[in-house]
């Protein structure tokens, strides 16, 4: 039987490519995100596309009972989830720490941090008890180090690496492969969802210079997932060639 993916943030950007690019591979892909219309249009589209079977699941990964629900309501055939991406996330706003928005702060810590943590903690049991599986949860070079005004959307991530390292080392004693992928400048939603819809101060972000794509960031994703069994990609940071770090990016 071939393997199954599960992929959260699968609407948009990052999880979508991740989507194409495991189910290209001959992956059955689960997608996860909020937005039931966009997961439908695209279980049809990979299914008739790619020939593989799609399981479509909204939920909002924030909501702690809603993640056990829709991860309850898988059917038997679909429980054996081989690959869990952790991809779903944002960023909201750029402020300095002093003067950041309190609920734009509470959603990137519940979506990239708790969110992450529940869907980690519900599939993760299942792949130690078939001894079979891999976590590729998507940090970012913004856990590396803080830049300005990005503090707490740096901290989620600083808080992605932490827990993909605590749970490498949890699970050292079996098979199961955790791999944090540190992407820089991906040109996607991304930066729309951090403006809140200032979509010119967005297209600002990636003046000058050649950004990543999605596409990018997935075949990365599934080198990890393809790896020999006993190779484990750790960790992986992967910049445009005209970016250097979190804060220092060249432009014409
Ligand atoms: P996009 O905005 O294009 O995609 C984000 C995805 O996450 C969407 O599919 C969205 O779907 C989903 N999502 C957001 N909030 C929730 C939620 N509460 N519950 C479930 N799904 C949710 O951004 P990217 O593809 O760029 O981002 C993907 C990941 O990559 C994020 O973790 C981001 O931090 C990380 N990253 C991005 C970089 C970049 O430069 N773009 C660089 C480094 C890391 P829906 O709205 O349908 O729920
Ligand atoms: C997204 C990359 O540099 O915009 O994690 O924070 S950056």
């Amino acid at each position: 039987m071939n393997k199954t993916a599960l992929i959260t943030g699968a609407t948009s950007g990052i999880g979508a490519a991740c989507a194409r690019k495991f189910a290209g591979a001959g992956y059955r892909v689960i997608i996860t995100a909020r937005r039931a219309e966009q997961l439908a249009v695209m279980a049809g589209d990979l299914q008739k596309e790619f020939g593989v079977e799609v399981l479509p699941l909204c939920f909002d990964v924030r909501d702690r009972d809603a993640v056990k629900r829709a991860l309850d309501s898988i059917p038997a055939a679909w429980r054996d989830i081989d690959v869990l991406i952790n991809n779903a996330g944002l960023a909201l706003g750029l402020e300095p720490e002093y003067a950041g928005d309190f609920t734009d702060w509470e959603t990137m810590i519940d979506t990239n941090v708790k969110g992450l943590l529940y869907m980690t903690r519900l599939v993760v049991p299942g792949m130690v008890e078939r001894l079979k599986g891999h976590i590729i949860n998507i940090g970012s070079v913004a856990g590396d180090a803080a830049y300005a005004d990005g503090a707490v959307y740096c901290a989620t991530k600083a808080a992605v690496k932490v827990l993909s390292d605590g749970l490498r080392i949890d699970l050292a004693h079996t098979p199961v492969r955790v791999t944090n992928l540190k992407p820089g400048l991906v040109e996607t939603n991304f930066s729309n969802v951090r403006f809140h819809g200032d979509t010119e101060r967005a297209s600002n972000v990636y003046k000058g210079i050649q950004p990543l794509t999605g596409d990018d960031i997935a075949d990365v994703a599934l080198y990890a997932a393809q790896a020999p069994a006993h190779v484990q990609i750790a960790e992986v940071l992967i910049l445009a060639t005209h970016q250097a770090s979190g804060s220092v990016v060249y432009r014409n």
